[in-house]
């Protein structure tokens, strides 16, 4: 078995790589937000000759989803508190959540990056049945 010694993989970080007997090399990381990405792999032989490639890595977004909410009753002037959750496997993607409480009453909430929870309060002053 020739002695390979792998000096830089993908070029980000969170690199995790398995190197078999056979000299095939597998790399593997998952990227935090979509975009096109350039990979360098370099490998070194026992004797300093080296090898490497620079594939170009194409991610494209997965859409942010968000958990169903149960339906909510309140009394007028009371404070409602609306919670959610959601999901994005873009981690490093921003989010913004707008609640329309009703016609011409809707809040906005900005979300960090990694903030996948929420919960926003509201006051109705009029009656009614209100679709969130
Ligand atoms: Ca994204
Ligand atoms: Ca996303």
């Amino acid at each position: 078995m020739r002695k390979k010694r792998v000096l830089q993989g993908w070029q980000h970080l969170n690199l995790d790589y398995v190197s078999d007997a056979n000299g095939s090399l597998t790399a593997e990381r998952a990227y935090g937000d979509n975009g096109v990405y350039t990979a360098t792999l370099i490998v070194v032989d026992g004797e300093d000759g080296a090898g490497w490639d620079t594939p170009v890595v194409t991610v494209s977004n997965v859409a942010v989803s968000l958990v169903a909410f149960p339906d909510l009753e309140t009394g007028l002037g009371e404070v409602i508190t609306v919670t959610g959750v959601i999901t994005d496997s873009g981690y490093l993607d921003t989010h913004t959540v707008s609640v329309v409480w009703a016609a011409e009453d809707t809040g906005v909430l900005n979300l960090e990056a990694g903030g996948l929870q929420f919960s926003v309060a509201h006051t109705y002053t009029q009656p009614g049945d209100y679709s969130v």
